[in-house]
């Protein structure tokens, strides 16, 4: 794993649920190519798992595995339809998972404190030395491999709002956030946490469910990003919320024009919100 990592921090996560005993093996970005390849993993790619042998990378991977390896606690439900279900949410988490990850190489770009606050969590000083040497290469070639470009930057965070919004119905609707929790839970709340630490972004997550379940499934997420990016990326997200907050949004106006109390018309919109 990479320490600061948002789908290593969903693996591990898992594993804690499942209360699996494990060792943490931190590789080098950059490095981790050969690393990883000499270690016998198929590809370069974390979070990797090696259990008895046998080896496991990706979080979608490592969900399944870790349920054929201790049935208790499933991040899977048992049900054929509510599994489905989970398994689009955690197949839909893991797209957020990759805006994240360009939100964060989009945003450490113009802030150069946060590369460290983030990825020098939980190193040595010899690496935490090597990280700030190497931050810039380091960063170009992550960019490179995750396609990260201001174009996707500023997309993602123009989808923000909606992507939060989807997350808030799921809670509403029990998929997320449950008495139990699922392998979309995991895989979804970290990211949440991760944009949570960026000062651009917090204020469009606090008071939603979505901050909730962050708060509940992943606290501890070390880092912060200071406000680095331009006003026109996240205005369309700012306005989606402001609407919503303050009731301006279209299905509001016609709840409001049909005599619906505003106290109604908002637990409508944004239940549990
Ligand atoms: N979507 C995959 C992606 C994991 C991923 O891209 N991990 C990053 C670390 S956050 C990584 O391995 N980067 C190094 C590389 O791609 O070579 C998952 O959920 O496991």
């Amino acid at each position: 794993m990479f320490p600061g990592s948002n789908s290593c921090l969903s693996a591990r996560l898992m594993l804690e649920h499942k209360g699996v005993d494990y060792r943490t093996v931190k590789v080098t970005p950059g490095v981790h190519a050969f690393t990883m390849l000499a270690r016998g993993f198929e590809t370069m790619g974390v979070p990797a798992l090696k259990v008895d042998g046998r080896r496991v990378q990706g979080t979608r991977a490592i969900s399944r595995f870790l349920d054929q390896l201790v049935p208790a606690r499933p991040l899977f439900p048992d049900d054929p339809g509510r599994r489905k279900q989970v398994e689009d949410a955690e197949r839909w988490g893991e797209e957020f998972q990759n805006a994240t990850r360009r939100v964060f190489y989009g945003g450490v770009k113009r802030d150069r404190k946060a590369f460290a606050s983030v990825m020098s969590a939980e190193r040595a000083l010899p690496m935490r030395v090597f990280l700030r040497v190497g931050r810039r290469l380091i960063v170009r070639l992550a960019s490179g491999s995750h396609r990260v470009s201001d174009d996707a930057v500023r997309e993602d965070l123009e989808l923000l709002g909606e992507r939060l919004d989807q997350i808030d119905r799921w809670i509403e609707q029990g998929l997320l956030s449950g008495a139990e929790l699922n392998a979309a839970d995991f895989q979804i709340a970290p990211n949440v946490s991760a944009l949570l630490r960026c000062d651009d972004l917090a204020p469009l997550i606090a008071g939603r469910p979505a901050c909730a379940l962050a708060r509940r499934v992943a606290p501890d997420y070390a880092g912060h990003l200071s406000r680095v990016f331009p006003d026109e990326w996240l205005a369309p997200s700012r306005s989606g919320a402001d609407s919503s907050r303050a009731g301006g949004g279209a299905l509001e106006s016609v709840l409001r024009a049909a005599g619906v109390e505003e106290a109604r018309i908002a637990t409508i919109v944004r239940p549990g919100g």
